[in-house]
């Protein structure tokens, strides 16, 4: 049997996928699609096509903030927000970008942009009887300022800790594991509560050893039918081997991934439950992609390329949606250190330049410019990659890289054992977290 599947060699990594749309609680197989294959009649039945179309149900959104309040851990998380926003459920969610209350001002006042449009109404342009006005000049009356208030969720970052320690509680979250299994169930449900849909993409693939690996990358939406569309990504397994440990007896133990991995889909989980409250305009998907980091060792036989990022690549391939487009996407990975530094990564900088100034310069403009240092770091083999090659999506990776670094970019304790929740600062995980909504919410 698994020499029908050492047929598949190079890229052709991928075996079988299947899709499924979740809508406020109820799960539904949607679609099963099978990569077509030569050697496709030895692989079994479950792996024979099921040629339904994904379909999009309408926005349940009622449904949804009932679940958002009834939700148990991070209950006290919302509460406030909903003090925040100084309104019921009847009006939730309530924040419009173009609405101009005194409720928003109250709101978040360190984090909203003004847009001042200055209206000068029409004046007389006769200098007719009695007036000493300089023709020209419009009176008080005359001029109508309008204030626009963007409203920018705030970001809690005790929320987004408690969602980092709650993955990285299931342990090591490595394909074709009881606690990968756990973890996407946690994924799926956590996601379902904040977003309009959640799609998982299960998929079939190989990893550089040739193991088949059961991956599946996850997909919660905001506003799914919008055309205009954002994607934020993180990776939510986490590598099988501590193989950078500076124990060798360590260099085949699975690492915990707090900070690779964990801490950018628990920043991103963090602004899905913000988007719940206060919706975005655009339609954002936020994508968890799986199997990032199986790829091979140091020391292994096989450096063939492309053994990273298989999630990442069988997404660029195959879309959970149909002719999916997106503007642009930021992939957050190692995000949470207590002294991360985030300068700009080369294949970024190459691929999404437009979206780096982007990124860069509001990071610089909201006060967080010695955290986003506008220098170029080194080129990552990152999820990223793969999308703005394969699906042209210019992407750009917010990722600390330390050029100082012994292993040439990464923080000491990258793939060893001591990648542990006792790296995670919530601060950092802030910082990322205002970045990526003020983006979000100013598009
Ligand atoms: C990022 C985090 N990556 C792995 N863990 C991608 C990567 C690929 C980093 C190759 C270094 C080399
Ligand atoms: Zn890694």
């Amino acid at each position: 049997m698994i020499n029908d599947y050492n047929a598949f060699a190079g890229n052709e990594r991928d075996i079988a996928s299947s899709l499924e749309t979740r809508r406020s609680g109820s799960l539904r197989r949607r679609q099963t699609r099978i990569t077509p294959s030569k050697h496709s009649a030895a692989r079994g039945r479950e792996l024979q096509p099921h040629p339904t179309e994904l379909r999009r149900s309408s926005t349940v959104l009622s449904a949804m903030n009932v679940e958002l309040l009834r939700s148990s851990e991070d209950r006290d998380f919302i509460y406030p927000a909903l003090r925040y926003a100084g309104t019921g459920l009847s009006k939730f969610p309530s924040f419009r970008r173009e609405a101009q209350t005194d409720k928003i001002s109250k709101m978040n006042t360190t984090n909203k942009s003004v847009l001042i449009i200055l209206t000068v109404a029409m004046f007389a342009m006769t200098s007719c009887g009695g007036t000493s006005e300089k023709k020209g000049t419009p009176t008080k009356e005359q001029t109508n300022v309008v204030e626009q208030e963007r409203f920018i969720p705030p970001f809690d970052a005790d929320s987004a800790y408690n969602f980092v320690r709650r993955q990285v509680d299931f342990g090591p979250r490595v394909p074709n594991t009881p606690a990968a299994k756990a973890c996407a169930e946690y994924l799926v449900g956590t996601l379902s509560r904040f977003c309009d849909t959640v799609v998982t993409q299960a998929f079939k693939t190989y990893s550089f050893d040739r193991t088949i690996l059961d991956g599946q990358n996850i997909i919660g939406s905001f506003n799914p039918d919008r055309q205009k569309r954002i994607f934020l990504a993180a990776h939510w397994d986490s590598r099988p081997f501590a193989d950078n440990d500076p124990d060798p007896n360590n260099h085949k133990t699975p690492i915990l991934g707090a900070n690779d991995g964990a801490s950018g889909v628990g920043v991103l989980l963090e602004i899905a439950r913000q988007m719940a409250l206060a919706r975005p305009e655009v339609g954002v998907d936020i994508i968890f992609f799986d199997v990032e980091d199986y790829g091979a060792p140091q020391d292994a036989q096989n450096q063939e390329s492309d053994t990273w990022g298989l999630g990442a690549q069988h997404w660029a391939k195959t879309p959970h949606a149909p002719a999916y487009k997106a503007s642009f996407g930021i992939l957050l990975d190692m995000v949470g250190d207590h002294q991360a530094q985030f300068p700009i990564e080369a294949f970024s900088n190459y691929y999404a330049n437009k979206i780096v100034k982007k990124v860069w310069d509001m990071a610089e403009q909201i006060g967080y410019g010695d955290y986003f240092p506008k220098t170029e770091g080194a080129a990552i083999t990152d999820d990223h990659y793969y999308i703005n090659k394969i699906a042209n999506i210019p992407t750009v990776n917010i990722i600390h890289l330390r050029p100082d670094s012994k292993n040439g970019s990464f923080v000491d304790y990258w793939h060893t054992l001591k990648d542990d929740i006792s790296n995670i600062s919530p601060e950092t995980l802030k910082v990322v977290g205002e970045v990526v909504l003020n983006v979000v919410y100013k598009e």
